[in-house]
């Protein structure tokens, strides 16, 4: 049976026939995966495209961050922010390190850079910003931080593919970005990921990280993990890689047709950046606050009643998960915004290819919540 609900994203894909020649090359030189030509390829020209010195592709985005903390020795206690995806907060418990979360900033809903400074300890030794739904942190302050304290600052970027400050990509800040290229972000490999890095050592170490330590046939110099992407995904990325400013163009129209139908809608804010550099607007996150006519579970319930499946993204907070609800930075007291923010938050469906009347669809069920109580 047709699911006909609309879902938070609808990944987009190239037309198929312009796969089928990769997919051809693929069969005939049997080359799957292990760096084949596609993987050598599509690294050269997404670093082109993002306008960055290295890329490092990953299989997704979770193994490309395990390995980032891998990759700079990370030790200790980590600065994070509990308004994630968890996986941000799970990688740095698989590289046995302690997170220490720390508040958000109310405007952008990333880490605070006062909320940064008041966490740290002798033990401290990075910080993990996340770009959350792709606006930049606050990367100035961020640094001057880092460089007060010297601590090392791996961005989980994973939302924030072509995001550019007015000094260019925000994947240049901090000593490493990772990404995610999952169906479900902007830019999709099915499932992938990448680290962007600033020089050619650092790269060579994380690409034999990612390869079980390898350097040559025989020899094996780190304690490496299998973290590669294959010859499919590579190859699909190269495709998208035509196509991704399009998508975007064309999720600005969605996201600029939401804004002008949720203005006066009273309760109901929408998150805004800066307005500064380029955003990649992948997420469309309301504010469903006490003004508002039902509290935010009633409006998803309402959306989902009518076939719309909005995504509490980011609810509820990380720091609430059991394996981290004992540690002394979780804390309720300590993480006031994020709490409100994790209570109010709603994402609403934003793809490429989204129709103006299923926008209207969701923005009349919206005003009508206003009324409901
Ligand atoms: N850091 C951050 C800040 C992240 O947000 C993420 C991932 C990561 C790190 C880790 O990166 P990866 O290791 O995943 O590369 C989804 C994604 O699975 C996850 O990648 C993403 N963040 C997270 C925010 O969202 P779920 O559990 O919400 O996904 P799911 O399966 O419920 O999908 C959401 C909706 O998308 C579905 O309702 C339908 C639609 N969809 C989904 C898939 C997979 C499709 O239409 N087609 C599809 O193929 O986690």
């Amino acid at each position: 049976m047709k699911d006909n609900r609309i879902y938070v994203t609808k990944p987009k894909l190239p037309p198929l026939e312009e796969f089928i020649p990769s997919l051809e090359k693929i069969w005939e030189n049997r080359i799957l995966t292990n760096g084949g030509p596609f993987h050598q390829q599509f690294e050269e020209e997404l670093a082109a495209h993002l306008g960055v010195p290295y890329v490092s592709l990953f299989s997704n985005g979770t193994l490309a961050l395990m390995t980032a903390l891998q990759a700079l020795r990370v030790t200790g206690e980590v600065i994070t922010t509990p308004y994630t995806f968890v996986a941000t907060s799970n990688a740095l418990l698989w590289n046995g390190l302690k997170p220490v979360f720390a508040d958000v900033d109310p405007q952008t809903l990333n880490l605070s850079p006062k909320a940064i400074e008041a966490a740290i300890t002798p033990e401290t030794t990075a910080i993990l910003p996340v770009h959350c739904y792709g606006q930049p942190c606050d990367v100035e302050a961020i640094q001057k931080i880092a460089d007060d304290y010297n601590l090392n600052v791996i961005y989980d970027a994973a939302h924030a593919f072509g995001v550019n400050t007015p000094k260019g990509s925000v994947l240049n800040y901090g000593d490493l970005s990772i990404l995610s290229l999952h169906a479900t972000k902007v830019f999709n490999t099915f499932e992938g990921g990448a680290i962007v890095c600033k020089d050619i050592k650092t790269k060579t170490r994380i690409d034999r990280l990612k390869n079980f330590g390898f350097v040559d046939e025989t020899t094996v110099v780190t304690h490496g993990i299998n973290g590669k992407m294959n010859e499919f995904s590579a190859a699909l990325g190269l495709l998208q890689l035509k196509y991704i400013d399009s998508m975007i163009e064309a999720r600005q129209t969605v996201d600029a047709l939401y804004r002008e139908k949720l203005a006066g809608i009273p309760g109901i804010s929408c998150i805004t950046g800066d307005g500064e550099g380029r955003h990649n607007y992948s997420y469309f996150p309301i504010l469903v606050g006490p003004e508002y006519g039902i509290d935010r579970d009633a409006l998803y319930e309402l959306l989902s009643e009518n076939g719309i499946h909005a995504r509490r993204y980011f609810h509820p907070l990380v720091s609430s998960f059991p394996m981290y609800r004992n540690l002394p930075s979780a804390r309720e007291d300590n993480l006031q915004v994020a709490l409100k923010a994790a209570s109010e938050v709603l994402c609403l469906p934003i793809y490429p290819d989204l129709e103006t009347t299923t926008i209207s669809t969701i923005t009349d069920i919206i005003a009508r919540g206003s009324t409901a109580a």
